[in-house]
């Protein structure tokens, strides 16, 4: 199996056509998706994390190597499919006020759609009573917010509160997540779950509606 060596060069470097076929080679050489997924990109992007800690990439070269990850996670959506079958429900999901990081919200949605929920996806930079509006608009089984900065971590109990305040937020189930979330911020602030990662959203998920 790969050690993702020529994959992780090419995402730090941000080529997105050598990444691509890395991620195709990785695939056709018997890696499974959620294997190059998880010890490939995500790994990747940690390290990318930590170099940026370190002053050894700046801003443009991070958005490079999410872009470049971007398209290497295309190749991966068809093996998450879970198998067609009715929509196991709604979930409206954005990443919160401020924060423009959608990598993780991305592979959330990806990942749920796969197992057969209906995403509507508001995007980045998601003020609460965008979330609100939409939520009364097509009445979401699940609220899901997602936030990477510890800065914009407080738009998610604003949104709560707009939910609230708006009389939906008994209508609602309200998931979070996102790198510096944890499971304690997610009891603290009245969110009804947390998931650390995308495969473990699906199955919180399915809990929260009762689904087997
Ligand atoms: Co940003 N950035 N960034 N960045 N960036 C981080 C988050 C940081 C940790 C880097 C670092 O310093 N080491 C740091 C945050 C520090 C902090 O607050 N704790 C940081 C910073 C400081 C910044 C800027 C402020 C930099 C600057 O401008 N000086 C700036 C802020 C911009 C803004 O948002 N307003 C900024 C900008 C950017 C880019 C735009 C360049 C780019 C994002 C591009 C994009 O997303 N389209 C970027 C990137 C790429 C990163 C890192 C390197 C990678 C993030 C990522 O995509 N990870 C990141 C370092 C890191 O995380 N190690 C960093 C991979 C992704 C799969 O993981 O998003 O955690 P993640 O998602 C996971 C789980 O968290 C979970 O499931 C996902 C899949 O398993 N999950 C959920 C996520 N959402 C969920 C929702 C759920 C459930 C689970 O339910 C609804």
């Amino acid at each position: 199996m790969s050690d993702f060596k020529a994959l992780s060069e090419a995402i730090i470097k941000g080529n997105i056509n050598m990444a691509v076929a890395e991620t195709q080679s990785a695939l056709d050489t018997g890696n499974s998706a959620q294997d190059i997924l998880d010890k490939g990109l995500i790994a990747i992007m940690n390290e990318v994390g930590e170099r940026f800690s370190k002053g050894l990439v700046f801003v443009p070269q991070m958005l490079r190597s999410a872009k470049t990850m971007r398209e290497c996670t295309k190749l991966l959506k068809p093996y998450f499919q879970e198998g067609n079958s009715m929509s196991k429900g709604k979930i409206l999901i954005g990443t919160v006020k401020g924060d423009l990081h959608d990598i993780g919200k991305n592979l959330v949605s990806m990942m749920m759609e796969g197992a057969g929920f209906t995403i509507i996806d508001l995007g980045v930079d998601v003020p609460p009573e965008k979330f609100v509006e939409k939520a009364k608009e097509v009445a979401p089984d699940i609220v899901g917010m997602s936030a990477l900065l510890s800065t914009t971590m407080p738009a998610m109990p604003d949104t709560i509160e707009a939910l609230r305040k708006a009389g939906i937020r008994d209508k609602v189930k309200v998931m979070i997540g996102g790198a510096p979330v944890t499971e304690k911020y997610a009891q603290k602030i009245g969110a009804d779950s947390y998931a650390s990662d995308a495969g473990s959203a699906v199955i919180r998920a399915k809990k929260l509606l009762g689904i087997s």
